[in-house]
């Protein structure tokens, strides 16, 4: 069964076991895997240009690390270093997202274009909610315990499966109510924000519930500190075989779209599990 997702210029379509593969490019000094390497514009673009040729299904630019810890940017700091960026790539004529929790930054982005808002702070800004019903944008509400600066100093829940549910749910109504579509919004658990491993790999193994909200579910787990502590590795880069392999299993439990930083390993990955459990082939 063919389910689509409808974000901006797109409509874009997923299956079970086939999600769609969502490329970041993170525009910023100080990202926890890549920062630094594509802050300048030539390098962040033919970055980009890869991820396409590698399979990207969608490209998510961010101007603010939200790593634990990472430090707060203004707008105008986070807008100087995406503005050139995204003015470029909507000119691409693919899909492109922007990786922001301010309603300024969503506000200029739509003005240059772009097509998707991914929200960590899951539209819980009132301005945030009137930018995106006023836009044709597709929408990824986050789930997140604190704020970057803190999530991970010592995350609780009485059940995290319940409790993140019900903040999808809750959002999921409100956005709707405002006259968003449900086919434009897509779900996130927000793997690695305010989270323990035991939460992360909860969640993980719930990812089927949450098909039950009626939106499409985005994971995010690539070379994240879940994955290093499954693996006992420390440097981010050294996480991407670990990362795939979450990345296949999130795509059985029924994930719209992966965001991930290795793309073309992704990419394979599914291919060839997909040949293989489909009896068509
Ligand atoms: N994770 C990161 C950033 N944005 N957005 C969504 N919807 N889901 C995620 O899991 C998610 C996200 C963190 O990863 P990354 O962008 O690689 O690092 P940094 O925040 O340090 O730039």
């Amino acid at each position: 069964m063919q389910y689509s997702w409808k974000a901006g210029r797109f409509d874009l379509s997923f299956s079970l076991g086939r999600p769609l593969l969502m490329g970041i490019v993170n525009v910023t000094p100080d990202s926890f895997s890549d920062g630094g390497c594509f802050c300048q514009v030539d390098a962040a673009l033919m970055h980009a240009r890869q991820l396409l040729d590698d399979g990207a299904d969608v490209l998510d630019f961010g101007g603010e690390s939200t790593r634990p810890g990472a430090p707060s940017v203004s707008v105008e700091q986070e807008w100087q270093r995406l503005e050139p960026v995204l003015r470029e790539v909507v000119s691409w004529g693919v899909p492109v997202s922007v990786d922001t929790k301010k309603t300024e930054v969503m506000r200029r982005a739509l003005g240059l274009g772009v097509d998707v808002l991914n929200d960590v702070n899951g539209f819980q800004d009132e301005g945030a909610v009137q930018v995106l019903k006023e836009s044709h944008a597709g929408a990824v509400v986050m789930h997140m315990q604190g704020q970057p600066a803190n999530m991970q100093n010592n995350p609780e829940y009485v059940d995290v499966v319940q409790e993140v549910q019900g903040f999808l749910r809750a959002r999921l109504k409100v956005l709707t109510e405002a006259g968003v579509s449900q086919g434009r919004i897509l779900v996130d658990l927000g793997f690695g924000f305010g989270k323990t491993l035991e939460h992360n790999v909860t969640l993980m193994q719930a990812l089927l519930q949450f098909a039950g909200l009626g939106a499409g579910v985005l994971v995010g787990v690539s070379r994240k500190r879940m994955i290093g502590e499954l693996l006992g590795q420390q440097n981010p880069a050294e996480r991407v075989h670990g990362s795939v392999g979450a990345a296949v299993f999130a795509a059985t439990q029924g994930a719209a779209v992966l965001r991930v930083h290795d793309v073309r390993a992704t990419r394979e990955a599914l291919t060839v599990f997909h040949a293989l459990a489909s009896p068509s082939v």
